[in-house]
């Protein structure tokens, strides 16, 4: 029991522990909300950036088309020899990936149920040849055109399709960020509409009210949260006039996508699909840039 010379003490000891009930209880509706009005802060931060400059650009058609659409195409970007010669030097390394035989030194992502596969850092020995596409001065000039501070590339693999009717994670409709992000696709191969070409919505990139609800899920929890049923997807290209385009190419064909729009992937229906893929992200802090 507590005497009364404890008086003094117990009464701090209460009210200290009022204190934290208090600030707990605070903490608890005030937190999400700093949150929440943080993200909306770094995201008005991004979008003041995000400026697309044709002064700057190695080619204005290409960065004007890219502007409005979210997507554009090179034809030819390099030529199909140069491509054909990156298959042969990489094709090896995945066709023993896929068969789980791969013994090499290079960092792997393993999609095995759906049959997707990915080689990073190939340009240091593996293909001396990809460096034509992932060290392109084309590329990077294109990149610093996007937006003022400019971009950096943040990844870099070799991606590989061999399953016939694989569903991998991205064939459902989705966005890959609220913030700016430009892919660019190199296609090592031939890609039909049966090896599962690349779909993009014209136009997604835009900030609309559609994309509020996904873009706070994303930041709040993630992938998961990032996906559209395809029933909605057809609603917003309706509501916000988008059209669904799907881009099959040859082998040396450039698809570019700011991936912050929606798109997808396809199930492979035949053969492969092989190509190279380089991620750009804004130059700045992590919190409101990359
Ligand atoms: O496989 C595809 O064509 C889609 C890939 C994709 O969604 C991505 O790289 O962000
Ligand atoms: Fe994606």
């Amino acid at each position: 029991m507590e005497s009364s010379r404890d008086y003094p003490r117990l009464v701090l000891r209460r009210l200290r522990s009022y204190g934290r009930s208090v600030t707990s209880r605070h903490r608890g509706y005030g937190e999400p909300a700093t949150r929440r009005y943080r993200y909306h802060q770094n995201k008005r931060r991004h979008l003041r950036l995000y400026e697309p400059d044709a002064g700057r650009a190695p080619d204005r058609d290409v960065l004007t088309t890219i502007a409005k659409d979210g997507v554009a195409v090179i034809r030819e970007f390099l030529p199909a020899d140069v491509a054909k010669q990156i298959d042969a030097e990489v094709r090896p390394s995945l066709e023993a990936l896929a068969a789980n035989r791969y013994e090499g030194p290079l960092r792997t992502m393993i999609e095995e149920e759906p049959g997707l596969y990915r080689l990073y850092g190939i340009e240091e020995s593996l293909s001396p040849s990809s460096r034509a596409f992932f060290d392109n001065a084309f590329l990077a000039d294109l990149a610093n055109s996007m937006c003022r501070p400019g971009m950096h590339i943040r990844d870099r693999y070799v991606d590989y399709k061999a399953k016939s009717g694989g569903r991998d994670k991205n064939v459902d409709y989705h966005i890959d960020h609220w913030k700016l992000r430009f892919k660019a696709f190199f296609l090592l191969e031939d890609v039909t509409e049966d090896q599962a070409p690349f779909v993009y919505l014209t136009g997604s990139h835009r900030e609309q009210r559609w994309r509020r609800g996904l873009d706070w899920g994303y930041q709040h929890r993630g992938e998961e949260a990032s996906i559209l049923r395809p029933d909605e997807a057809r609603k917003i290209c309706m509501r916000y006039g988008l059209e669904e385009r799907t881009y099959t190419g040859k082998a040396g064909d450039l698809i570019i996508a700011d991936t912050r729009g929606i798109h997808r992937g396809n199930v492979l229906k035949t053969g492969t699909r092989l190509q190279l893929v380089q991620l750009y992200v804004m130059n700045g802090a992590e919190e409101y840039a990359c």
